[in-house]
């Protein structure tokens, strides 16, 4: 099982040579293809391995990393010079100076969780400086529990898919519903329904509307309008001012299930800054006509309509109010606990909204506790090592950066993941030790002073199940470990014994052990509840084991039916468009009630003038994240060997850029190549740059050089999305594109750095 969906792989006893998908999967995912060749990679690390310059200087602040070699050292020297670097820093420091945050999305498997592992281990020495939330929902982490007191209950107990395909008429779908992201699901998945769904919906009679900038953000027939990236929220006000004025929105449910309509009311008509968001406002904002908005509007109330914001529209600046007034917008309708109605968050973000759930805990290595209370949101994690004992707001609270002076990462890709790479750069040059594990020679791994091999998932056993996937599966070691590479469980026991803390790290049990462990504390609820629950065995030899799952599910069907005995867990137990919490920051940025901010990385503003596309940085349609970048689906989708860009024709023609050349994208931040794809289903004026081609400078020396492979995190701001949640905004970005004409360097991401063997 991979993130990507569940497989036999076929191997010729060292590396995967096929992979077929589980025959259940009525959609399996193109990704699967990526593990084709990836055990013995040449971008594997194949033994532990010591930044000369650390080795040969001591740990300390520096600018080397991410251009020294290193020099390969055996495992007992790994784990002395690893375990005393540890100790010397928890005893003259303290264990806040330990960054352990390790966000990241590893690989699938309960057990073999490398942040679990990571966070296990650090919370037997004392704990260490922690991360909340993530990079795929900063936003919405923090303000949907104030809005309507949950914010995964908003996936993982989503509207079923079969209910929106028997009962919706209309999707209005913010993002688009798509497809290529619901190939994905955190730890795994044993079937992609989102397809067939929405051909059963829309042979229903159900009709849907794409709010996108990219065609194909939605799969079949729609009506596609493609607003000014980043003008949603404006958009949605001006849907909101027409229900409004025209009586339209349901009075009652705004009355007896939500608090504050009057206050946002009276910033919509205009009462309270005396700027009425009619669709003639909204349409200057976000370039669709007024006449359609109206229109939209009355079709939205006419029938059961379902308004759905994927996460890509809260990870940008000012990401808090498109979820917040999709709710709104979905509460003024009154179809919120309704089958097929109301909202939802996420649908063709990943492949959990929409699926049953099971009711069940999963499988979960405990990571024990960290009496650390030094902490930062996810994506603060460059303006950490740049200013520390610096004070900043979030959420509420005036925090401060601690002092870091170890940053222990497993599992993860800053590279990949974080914004504003070459101030990452910078960043990672403050800490004393910098330490990486990662199967692979990823740019954050070249970018470490003590790199650690670990074994991917196709090297080890493990168990895995997700929320809203009925299979708890049995993943089979399909090829032994490549190399001198370790299972980090097996890393961090190793450590564990120097440092004195083994027994309270493994309690005693072999990987293996731990695998029936957890088996055996799932059971019971399994069997507590009545289901089938095989003995270990039975269970590794049949491959997986099928769960009950909550089939038919309406998000919030309880508290619709009544708001007082199933209340939420908001302050006002109701949906809160005016939330007196977040209005009593008074933060800036972030208002009380759902509010149209002007960014600065859009096309409306004065930074157009200078970069006048708008790139937007999506999740990559052939891989997951940076993940496997060198597989064989991935290469294929590049073009000479760069990430690909789309282009509207228009924009490339008006540059003299043609299908299938290599250009340069570039703003004040930093620069990198990729490869011109033309195509009349982006909108005008807006380019596509997925994430995820390995940072590859062209200098590595040169702490602004540019990226020959086509990383758009060189050109994202690393700002958060404002002083509540100060989440990512690395989708949105203003960039100008020219036709590269320059002698082609070559892609080198995928070979290793320089490595002295022994
Ligand atoms: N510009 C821009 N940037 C973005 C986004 C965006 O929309 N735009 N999206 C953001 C989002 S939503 C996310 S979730 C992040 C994702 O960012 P990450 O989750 O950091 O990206 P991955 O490439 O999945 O990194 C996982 C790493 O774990 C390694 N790994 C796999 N298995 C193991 C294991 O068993 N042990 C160890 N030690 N390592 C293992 C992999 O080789 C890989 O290097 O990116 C964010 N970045
Ligand atoms: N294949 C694949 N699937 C993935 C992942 C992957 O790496 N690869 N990553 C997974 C992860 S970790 C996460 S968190 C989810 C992320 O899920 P999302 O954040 O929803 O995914 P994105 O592809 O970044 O964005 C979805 C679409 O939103 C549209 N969009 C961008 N900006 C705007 C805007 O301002 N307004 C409107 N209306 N639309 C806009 C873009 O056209 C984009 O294609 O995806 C998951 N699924
Ligand atoms: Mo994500």
């Amino acid at each position: 099982m991979a993130h990507w969906g569940m497989f036999e792989a076929e191997s010729d006893g060292s590396d995967i040579t096929a992979v077929h998908p589980f025959p259940g999967d009525r959609d399996p995912s193109p990704i699967l293809g990526n593990a084709v060749g990836s055990v013995r990679h040449g971008a594997r690390v194949t033994a532990p391995a010591v930044r000369r310059g650390w080795l040969e200087h001591g740990p300390g602040p520096t600018e080397a990393r991410g251009r020294d070699d290193f020099v390969e050292v055996s495992w007992p020297e790994l784990t002395d010079l690893l375990a005393a670097e540890l100790r010397r820093v928890i005893d003259t420091h303290g264990n806040e100076a330990i960054y352990g945050g390790s966000y990241g999305w590893a690989s699938a498997g309960r057990f073999h969780h490398a942040q679990s592992q990571v966070h296990r281990f650090l919370n037997c020495l004392g704990g260490y400086t922690r991360s909340l939330h993530s990079y795929s929902l900063g936003a919405t982490g923090v303000i949907m529990p104030r809005v309507v007191g949950t914010h995964w209950k908003l996936f993982a107990r989503s509207t079923n898919w079969d209910v929106i395909a028997r009962n919706t008429d209309l999707m209005v779908c913010f993002g688009g519903v798509p497809l290529k992201n619901t190939g994905v699901n955190h730890s795994g998945t044993s079937d992609h329904p989102t397809r067939g769904a929405l051909d059963r919906f829309r042979d229903r009679g159900g009709a849907v509307v794409s709010i996108s900038p990219l065609r194909d953000d939605l799969h079949g027939e729609c009506t596609w309008l493609a607003p000014r990236p980043g003008s949603d929220v404006a958009l949605m006000l001006g849907l909101a001012h027409v229900l409004a004025s025209e009586g339209l929105h349901d009075k009652e449910f705004l009355a007896t299930h939500c608090v504050g309509y009057e206050r946002f009311e009276d910033y919509l008509l205009g009462r309270a800054d005396g700027v009425p968001k009619t669709p003639q406002w909204a349409s200057d904002r976000c370039g669709i006509a007024a006449a359609d908005l109206v229109g939209l509007a009355r079709r939205m109330a006419a029938g059961r309509t379902m308004v759905t914001v994927t996460w890509s529209l809260q990870r940008v600046r000012h990401g808090e109010q498109a979820p917040w007034m999709g709710v709104t917008l979905a509460a003024m309708l009154g179809q919120i606990g309704l089958p097929g109605g109301g909202f939802g968050h996420g649908y063709g973000s990943m492949n959990e909204p929409g699926l049953a759930p099971v009711p069940y805990p999963l499988p979960t290595l405990p990571q024990g506790n960290n009496p650390v209370k030094a902490y930062i949101p996810v994506a603060a994690v460059s303006d950490m090592l740049l200013h520390p004992g610096e004070e900043f707001d979030y959420d509420g609270h005036r925090l401060t950066y601690p002092d870091i002076r170890l940053v222990y990462w497993a599992g993860g890709n800053p590279f990949h993941h974080h914004q504003d790479l070459n101030r990452l750069r910078r960043a990672l040059g403050r800490p004393d030790t910098v330490v990486v594990h990662d199967p692979y020679w990823t740019p954050m791994a070249r970018h470490a002073d003590i790199v650690v091999p670990s074994t991917t998932s196709l090297e080890r056993n493990d168990i895995t199940c997700t929320r809203n996937d009925p299979l708890l599966v049995a993943m089979h070691a399909a090829v032994p470990a490549h190399a001198h590479s370790r299972d980090d469980y097996a890393t961090f026991a190793a450590l564990a014994e120097k440092l004195g803390v083994a027994a309270e790290f493994t309690e005693g049990r072999t990987a293996q052990q731990w695998l029936e462990h957890l088996y055996g504390q799932w059971r019971e609820y399994v069997r507590r509840d009545g289901g089938p629950a095989p003995d270990f065995r039975t269970f590794w030899r049949e491959g997986h084991v099928r769960m009950r799952t909550e089939d038919n599910l309406i998000l919030f069907e309880d508290f619709r039916a009544d708001p007082v005995r199933h209340p939420l867990t908001t302050p006002s137990g109701r949906i809160e468009i005016f939330s007196a919490d977040v209005d009593g920051f008074g933060y800036d940025d972030c208002a009380g009630h759902p509010t149209w901010y002007q960014p600065e990385e859009w096309l409306g503003g004065e930074r157009a003038q200078r970069f006048p596309l708008h790139l937007i940085a999506n999740q990559p349609r052939a891989r997951l994240h940076g993940q496997l970048d060198h597989g064989p689906v991935s290469q294929a989708s590049k073009v000479r060997g760069r990430e690909p860009i789309r282009l509207h024709p228009a924009d490339a023609a008006a540059r003299g850029i043609a299908d299938g050349d290599v250009v340069r994208v570039f703003n004040d931040r930093g620069a990198c190549l990729a490869g011109a794809v033309l195509d009349d289903g982006v909108r005008a004026e807006v380019v596509q740059l997925s994430t995820g081609a390995w940072f590859d400078p062209l200098d590595p020396a040169d702490p602004d050089s540019m990226c020959v492979h086509g990383n758009p995190n060189v050109l994202t701001p690393d700002v958060g999305s404002s002083k509540l949640a100060h989440g990512c905004t690395g989708q949105h970005v203003l960039v100008q594109v020219e036709r590269f004409d320059g002698e082609l360097p070559p892609v080198r991401a995928f070979a290793p750095p320089r490595v002295q063997l022994r």
